[in-house]
């Protein structure tokens, strides 16, 4: 009896669909080589690479809010609030805290990405941030968390994406820290999927000789990931009713915001956003918009340029609603979408690539591709955006150098706790991080400046690198 050998099946299935090139080193290989690429054939979806293929030669439009034209400026909650906003603001933060306190929201951080802007060799939670402390991002995240749980007394769980790519190191850093004082089984971790990249003929490329390049396929892909992993029924089995979504690259997410979550609740919303207002028109956010109903969200490099710089009768730009990246999900919603396979549009990125060549390493022009969380707000029925203080609620490190780099977050850092340190008559530090003293306030000593003001007497703990209050 003739049996065909895994390698054989795969090649077959790689030849089929034209990508018969994936073995084309399979000689060279030794058998765990061999095994791992057989493995990595088999999790392809060949089918949907030869739908992202179509889009190299017609994409749609990268968005789903359409041309842009029509694009209309979203309805806010603004930050200047009238009375009747200031009002219902009340009523939304009890809402909110009463859901957190009878642990309704669990907390969904996206952390799969590569950091490959930023250029750090690991995961980017991993990243040391803190002016003062030295605290990386995963820390600030927790010591949120340990906060929220301190003040609502919920066991509520923290749901970390990761992606293959740094899956293991996240875990061993969380285990290494004892989960940051959170813990152990109200933390949990899940992968997202990954894609592969083409060239622009449609080939699959390679990272090593027996390597695909595959990449991440977005944070959208948390939505699938959620539930495929069984963190879904995690959440409906702890009796969870919403999600509050943020990303690893900003320290001063607040995951935990009953406003925000009593607003999105109160409006039976599938889906909400926090917005800030764009600093300039060339600002890397997304922009919050309306069409045709809907709300939608475009990428910066997916907004033409007439948009971009519109301005109103105040001189204000007319699409400043910029995305956070801070939402909230009703996890109906979330099962809705996910049920029936990931529905979200894909993005494609084309750019030089780093890849494995007939004759070894070389760069080629290719394309990866992404979803997009964001797109699921145009599947929202009822979608609310909340627009907060950027100085309170905003600071990403993405690059290493420049705009939104760890300098200038941790700048921002200080800026916004020395605020606080002054308002209370404190002393400033001698240190000072680009003019700006090198004050930090560890989020479990004091969520925000109110707060703060409360516990002023307490001395901060002096360091060489300034005050740490904590
Ligand atoms: C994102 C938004 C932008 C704005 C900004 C706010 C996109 C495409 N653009 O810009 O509109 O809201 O953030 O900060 O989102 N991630 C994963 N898996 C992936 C890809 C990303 O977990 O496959 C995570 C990543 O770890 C990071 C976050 O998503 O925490 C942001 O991803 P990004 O750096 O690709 O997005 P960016 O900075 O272009």
């Amino acid at each position: 009896v003739e049996t065909t050998s895994p390698g054989e099946t795969a090649r077959a299935r790689a030849e089929s669909a034209g990508q018969g090139h994936l073995f084309a080193h399979w000689d060279q290989l030794d058998a765990a080589a061999r095994e791992r690429l057989v493995q990595e054939v088999d999790g392809v979806d060949f089918g949907l690479v030869a739908e992202l293929v179509q889009l190299l030669s017609h994409e749609p439009s990268a968005s789903n809010v359409g041309g842009g034209d029509e694009l209309q400026p979203p309805e806010l909650f603004p930050l200047q609030r009238d009375m009747a906003d200031e009002s219902r603001a009340e009523e939304a933060r009890s809402t909110g805290g009463e859901l957190l306190a009878d642990g309704k929201v669990g907390y969904l951080l996206v952390a799969g990405g590569q950091a490959s802007r930023l250029g750090y060799d690991g995961p980017k939670g991993d990243y040391a941030i803190g002016p003062v402390s030295g605290w990386t991002l995963f820390q600030y995240h927790a010591r949120r968390l340990l906060a929220a749980r301190q003040r609502y007394g919920a066991a509520t769980p923290w749901y970390v994406m990761t992606s293959r790519a740094n899956h293991d190191t996240t875990l061993r850093i969380f285990a290494e820290n004892d989960f940051f004082g959170l813990p152990e089984e109200d933390v949990r971790f899940f992968t997202q999927a990954m894609v592969p990249a083409v060239d622009f003929d449609g080939r699959i490329l390679m990272s090593g000789p027996g390597e695909l390049f595959l990449a991440p396929n977005g944070h959208g892909g948390s939505i699938a990931a959620f539930a495929d992993s069984g963190a879904l029924a995690d959440a409906r089995a702890r009796g969870l009713e919403h999600l509050s979504y943020f990303q690893v690259d900003n320290p001063l997410a607040r995951p935990a915001d009953p406003l925000f979550l009593g607003l999105h609740a109160r409006a039976q919303a599938g889906m909400s956003s926090k917005v800030v207002s764009k600093r300039d028109p060339g600002e890397k956010v997304g922009v919050l918009g309306r069409v045709g109903g809907r709300m939608g969200c475009i990428e910066y490099s997916d907004l033409p340029e007439s948009l971009r710089d519109a301005r109103d009768a105040d001189g204000q730009l007319s699409f400043r609603a910029g995305n956070i990246a801070i939402h909230a999900l009703a996890l109906d919603f979330v099962e809705a979408l996910s049920s029936g396979g990931l529905q979200l549009p894909w993005h494609v990125a084309k750019k030089e690539m780093k890849v494995w060549g007939a004759g070894g390493p070389t760069t080629t022009p290719g394309a990866k591709f992404e979803t997009f969380v964001f797109d699921a707000l145009g599947k929202s029925e009822s979608s609310v955006t909340l627009e907060v203080e950027r100085a309170v609620e905003f600071s990403p490190v993405k690059n290493a150098e420049g705009d939104d780099s760890p300098a200038t977050c941790q700048r921002d850092l200080c800026r916004l706790f020395s605020g606080w340190a002054e308002a209370a008559e404190r002393e400033p530090p001698e240190t000072t991080l680009e003019g700006v003293p090198a004050v930090e306030v560890d989020p479990l000593f004091a969520e925000d400046r109110e707060a703060f003001l409360a516990r002023a007497p307490t001395e901060p703990e002096s360091r060489s690198g300034g005050h740490l209050y904590r």
